[in-house]
């Protein structure tokens, strides 16, 4: 069994080999390392086919409206890939606004793995969900409820049986749960973002004025469930 220290040596490489968040340099504040953290994917950008310039516009402008009144609080934007197209655009346009790197940074791994995979502690975690809060349906979603059990299945069906786009939930992940005992997960925030697939209910045509109204809503209604977590 690896212990603490070294696991957390361990997840200081692996921040550091993706670059993110930049080295603190010597004589700079406290490490943020186990300050309460949300990690979440990009709402509405695979399966619901949203714009993904538009979609980093988006999340660039919610976390900098957020980041510095989350207090020490950290957001994580996570995807699968090092090679994601949205990590890509988010860190290009993170990089020309004053964000601090240790409150606001991407990360690639798997949003079900983060610590045991990649050494990254996160309390709370988001899911780009669908209407009626269910397992499966693929990407994130699918693997959130997956790796979490039945334990999330009844802790959400127990705060509510649907939701509606641009809003989200904080459901509380009981300790049975494995997300809980091995991650460290306490918390899982589901979001419905905008629609822009045919194939999936409330599709919204490409209308990007609604579409971007509601990611705007949805990742502050994301942020405003983290915070009230915080709190
Ligand atoms: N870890 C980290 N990121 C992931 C993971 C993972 N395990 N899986 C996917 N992503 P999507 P949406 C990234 O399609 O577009 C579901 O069927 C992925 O690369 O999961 O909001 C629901 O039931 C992308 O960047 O969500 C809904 O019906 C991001 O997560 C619908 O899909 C979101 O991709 C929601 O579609």
């Amino acid at each position: 069994i690896q212990s603490r220290a070294t696991k957390e040596k361990d997840s200081n490489q692996v921040l550091e080999s993706c670059e993110e968040p930049k080295k603190a340099s010597v004589g700079s504040s406290i490490s943020l390392e186990n300050a309460p953290t949300l990690a979440f994917p990009s709402i509405s950008t695979a399966d619901f086919h949203f714009n993904l310039e538009k979609a980093s516009d988006i999340i660039v402008e919610k976390v900098e409206e957020y980041v510095n009144k989350l207090g020490n609080a950290r957001l994580v934007l996570v995807d699968l890939s090092q090679n994601s197209k949205i990590l890509s655009l988010v860190r290009a346009k993170v990089a020309e606004k004053n964000i601090d790197s240790k409150k606001f940074f991407t990360f690639a791994g798997n949003i079900t793995k983060l610590y045991s995979e990649g050494g990254l502690h996160c309390n709370a975690i988001a899911n780009a969900t669908n209407w009626r809060l269910k397992p499966g349906g693929g990407g994130v979603n699918a693997a959130i409820f997956s790796a979490a059990g039945s334990a999330l299945e009844t802790a959400t069906k127990a705060k509510a049986g649907s939701l509606s786009s641009g809003k989200a939930i904080v459901v509380p992940l009981p300790s049975s749960s494995p997300l809980h005992s091995r991650e460290g997960v306490t918390h899982v925030i589901h979001v419905l973002g905008p629609n822009m697939n045919p194939q999936r209910p409330n599709c919204l045509n490409n209308d990007y004025i609604k579409g971007c109204k509601i990611l705007r809503e949805a990742y502050s209604s994301l942020f405003d469930g983290f915070a009230s977590i915080v709190r």
